[in-house]
């Protein structure tokens, strides 16, 4: 098979040429090329079947142990300029970084399957929506990108259309991390990744091209390709209140994603729908509002800390045609995690060895599923909306265990694009390197952002101009600590106060106190009632500690120091105002 359109067949042959494989298939997206796919890789070992009583259709696959994560010290942007990559990405000069990927992939698919992957990141009828076409040689590849993204046959029909798409090039090669590099040449449109089958890193439609690539092409176009679950909060008199919200990797996006109201919001008719848990494209609409499209079709979630009780949403879709990654595995082959808290335990670990605690958790830190959206019981029928959701309120939040109060309201909108461009959060399992180190992480694009941060928070403040109705910014914490150590605030589906708050806010029905920092709640303007919380989590969650602000903005003004002239002047001032009313 081909496609009707010679610059794809052209190029598939010219990576055919170089990588030298066995056979070349062009993915059609089919059921039967999927349960094909499933059962070769049952017959080489890449997926076990779970127990088909209690997870039909699922598999586990346990990948190389030195390749569980995002490897962000191996990810490049390659721009002609390095300045347009910026001080917030690795660089490497176009022609350096071609010469060295071609090396690697040089001979690299022999005795292997090339396979050809068109898919659509968003729905495939939306005009925001974007196509691209992967080519790997992992089947692993294939069998998530089918589930993360509308691949196929009514994909190569709109590329075909369209005449256009982003071009990105994968093989697994030796899985040595010394011989792994993720590029990104955006302004070829093009994307080069070696040396690992982990997700963020090979299934180019997510991170790669909806975000690095996207983000550049969001930038000319007059559009925002944000790292943002999309959810719809419908309130008890059955509208329906969307919000975009920024969290950096395994910060609780899936989570608030898919929240279940509290049993007193439930039966007063609060309803929580999911649109996407993980990217956020957005475009102002002919209103002047900004709206929203999920491109993924999937979900490629985090599975330690998932249980019945903090995300029960995630628990109901994950219960059948589902691929597990780097989970343990109980006596009778169901797939097992930290926190899971299903009375059960685990009898082997996500390496495949007899569990012994000696050995570290049973399933990784980072332990993912990869499910479709549908099998989501609160996914919304507007995600397959060619138009997209209105965007009500934008929200920023990461891991702080001090300092940062529970919500916030930026002042304006250019006082929301600092907040978001000063997010700190503590790292975690979803990136190789230290686990819960404090770093700046602006808008939870710091890995993903394909150039320049001062470039993209000038894009940001360019959205705040004559007829614009833009949505409210906040900043929430769902992560700080008490002096035992332990979270202050219950967080999951007790989010929904704090969400509640924040669309009374939207349409001028709630109090805040005028801070230095922006708007405050008090505790009597949220609704706390039947939370156990404690006095110190009561006083703690709410308070504006002025001190520790202080040293807060003069760290932001060093942060914003790293981009020198290039550095937007409203954003300068914006620190520099709120600095000064700290005093
Ligand atoms: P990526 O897929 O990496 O982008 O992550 P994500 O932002 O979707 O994170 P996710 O919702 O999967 O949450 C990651 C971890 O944070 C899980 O272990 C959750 O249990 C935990 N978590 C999520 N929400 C909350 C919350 O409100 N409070 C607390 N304490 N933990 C939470
Ligand atoms: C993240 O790390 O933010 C993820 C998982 O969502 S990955 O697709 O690997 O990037
Ligand atoms: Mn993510």
């Amino acid at each position: 098979m081909s496609s009707r359109l010679e610059s794809l067949n052209t190029w598939v042959a010219e990576v055919a040429r170089l990588t030298r494989p066995q056979a070349v298939h062009w993915c059609d997206g089919s059921e039967a090329e999927y349960r094909a796919l499933l059962a070769r890789m049952q017959a080489d070992g890449t997926l076990l079947p779970l127990n088909p009583d209690t997870h039909p259709d699922s598999y586990l696959h346990r990948s190389h142990p030195d390749d569980v994560a995002r490897v962000e010290h191996l990810t490049f942007v390659c721009t002609r300029a390095r300045e347009d990559a910026g001080p917030n990405n690795n660089w490497m000069a176009p022609a350096e970084a071609h010469a060295k990927m071609d090396a690697l992939f040089d001979g690299c698919m022999q005795g292997r399957t090339l396979y050809v992957i068109p898919y659509c990141m968003g729905p495939i009828d939306s005009p925001l929506s974007r196509c691209g076409v992967e080519i790997t040689d992992s089947p692993y590849v294939v069998a998530n990108m089918r589930i993360m993204t509308r691949m196929g046959a009514p994909a190569l029909a709109r590329i075909e259309r369209e005449g256009h798409f982003v071009k990105g090039l994968h093989s697994i090669g030796e899985l040595d991390p010394e011989r792994r590099f993720i590029m990104h040449f955006p302004e070829e449109l093009t994307i080069k990744s070696y040396g690992s089958g982990y997700g963020g890193n090979a299934l180019l439609g997510k991170k790669c091209h909806a975000l690095r690539i996207a983000s550049w092409q969001a930038r000319q176009e007059g559009w925002l390709a944000e790292h943002m679950l999309i959810v719809g909060v419908e309130t008890p008199d059955g509208q329906v209140h969307y919000i975009a919200a920024a969290f950096p990797s395994a910060c609780g996006k899936t989570n608030l994603a898919m929240l279940i109201p509290p049993e007193r919001y439930r039966r007063a008719g609060w309803k929580v729908w999911t649109i996407g848990d993980d990217i956020c494209w957005m475009r102002p609409g002919p209103d002047g509002r900004l709206y929203a499209i999920n491109p993924e079709a999937g979900f490629f979630g985090v599975a330690p800390g998932t249980s019945a009780r903090s995300n029960p949403n995630a628990m109901a879709t994950i219960r059948a045609n589902t691929i597990f990654t780097n989970v343990a595995l109980t006596a009778d082959h169901q797939p097992w995690w930290e926190g899971i808290d299903d009375g059960k335990l685990p009898a082997v670990d996500w390496r495949g060895r007899p569990y012994d605690p000696a050995n570290g958790p049973a399933a990784h830190p980072n332990a993912r599923f990869t499910v479709s959206a549908k099998q989501c019981p609160s996914y919304s029928p507007m995600a397959e909306h060619p138009q997209g959701v209105p965007i009500s309120a934008i929200v920023f939040g990461g891991r702080r265990a001090s300092l940062v109060p529970l919500v916030f309201q930026a002042r304006d909108w250019a006082h929301g694009v600092l907040i978001g461009a000063s997010m700190g959060s503590e790292t975690t399992a979803a990136a190789t390197g230290a686990v819960g180190v404090m770093r700046r992480d602006p808008m939870a694009m710091k890995p993903f952002c394909g150039y320049n941060f001062a470039d993209y928070f000038a894009h940001w403040l360019s959205f705040d101009r004559p007829g614009a109705r833009l949505p409210a910014i906040f900043h929430v914490n769902w992560f700080r600590k008490g002096q035992d150590g332990r979270f202050l605030w219950p967080g999951f589906g007790e989010n929904l106060r704090v969400l509640e708050w924040i669309i009374k806010r939207v349409n001028g029905q709630a109090s805040a106190i005028d801070t230095p920092i922006g708007l405050l709640p008090r505790q009597t303007d949220l609704d706390l009632e039947d939370l156990p919380l404690s006095d110190e989590a009561r006083t703690t969650l709410f308070e504006f500690d002025r001190e520790g602000w202080r040293a807060e903005l003069a760290s932001i003004g060093q942060e914003l120091d790293r981009y020198g002239a290039r550095l937007p002047a409203a954003l300068r001032q914006q620190q520099q105002r709120i600095a000064k009313a700290l005093g």
